[in-house]
């Protein structure tokens, strides 16, 4: 089943449409080129509901965002939606500023939202809790689990809450990835590149539950690999690149660690 996904996506090489932040634009094409896909970043407002279209998943992250270009992720993500396109929100730094959270609010209120992933604090700031987004710990594995679900129930969509433990959810069944590095946490963009990650598993399976864990515990298998050659973030971050591309299928089933539960 997870071979499967990982050969699909090499197969069928899908058109990611990214519409993302100015720090990780070049980091997200490489990773998504290394799992198989074929990304472009398209921001303007001319052309994204175009392709959109032609895409096989959207994402829309808002780590640098203007005005405009909230706007055209929502020309994007409706043109999506009219194609039955996937669509992927990172929503960097909600809670930050009120410009964030605002934006990211009208995204949901205007676009069907595939999943969201982010971390801890973004989504409890999605979901109205106020909690300092960088500071307040809200990490606690159980919190991130119940966190994961509110945010699930009140948008109607799919979680993926991510951090030392990944939770993902659709408000009913649960599952935690406990895949991953620490080394993740000292590259700028992991998390980006993973959200992008995530719509390149959207474009070859259906079940977003299925195509979100597999892609999360990819990515961190990828890491935990990368993480045995170097040690330091510089070095780690080429390896990993060559781990996403090259990971070893048999270290992958071996390695893999997705758990699943229920709420009740
Ligand atoms: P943040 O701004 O909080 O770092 P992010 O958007 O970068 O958020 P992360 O939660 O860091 O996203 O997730 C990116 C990747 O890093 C995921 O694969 C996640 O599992 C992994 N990760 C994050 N923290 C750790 C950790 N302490 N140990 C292992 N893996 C981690
Ligand atoms: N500033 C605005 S967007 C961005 C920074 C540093 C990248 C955030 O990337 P990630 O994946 O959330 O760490
Ligand atoms: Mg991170
Ligand atoms: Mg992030």
């Amino acid at each position: 089943m997870k071979l499967t996904q990982i050969q699909l996506l090499q197969e069928k090489q899908p058109l990611i449409h990214n519409i993302t932040n100015q720090v990780v634009m070049n980091f997200t094409a490489n990773g998504l080129y290394a799992i198989g896909a074929s990304p472009v970043m398209a921001h303007a407002k001319e052309e994204v509901e175009e392709m959109a279209q032609i895409a096989d998943a959207v994402v829309l992250n808002i780590g640098t965002l203007t005005q405009d270009q909230v706007d055209a992720m929502i020309l994007a993500g409706k043109s999506a939606n009219k194609a039955g396109v996937p669509v992927v929100l990172d929503p960097v730094g909600v809670g930050a500023t009120t410009f964030r959270t605002s934006s990211a609010l009208r995204i949901l209120d205007e676009v069907d939202v595939t999943i969201i992933r982010g971390n801890a604090g973004e989504v409890a700031n999605l979901a109205g809790m106020e909690v300092k987004v960088k500071g307040v710990d809200v990490t606690g594995d159980l919190q991130n689990e119940n966190l994961a679900t509110l945010a699930a129930k009140k948008f109607n969509t799919n979680i993926a809450i991510t951090g030392e433990v990944d939770v993902v959810t659709n408000g009913l069944s649960r599952y935690r990835i406990t895949n991953g590095h620490p080394l993740l946490t000292k590259v700028t963009g992991t998390g980006c590149l993973l959200s992008a990650v995530i719509g390149a598993f959207l474009a070859v399976e259906k079940d977003v539950l299925t195509a979100a864990t597999t892609a999360i515990s990819y990515y961190g298998v990828a890491a935990e690999e990368a993480a045995q050659q170097s040690n330091l973030p510089g070095s780690f971050q080429i390896n990993f690149l060559d781990q996403l591309n090259h990971l070893n299928m048999e270290a992958f089933e071996r390695k893999s660690r997705i758990s699943m539960g229920t709420f009740g």
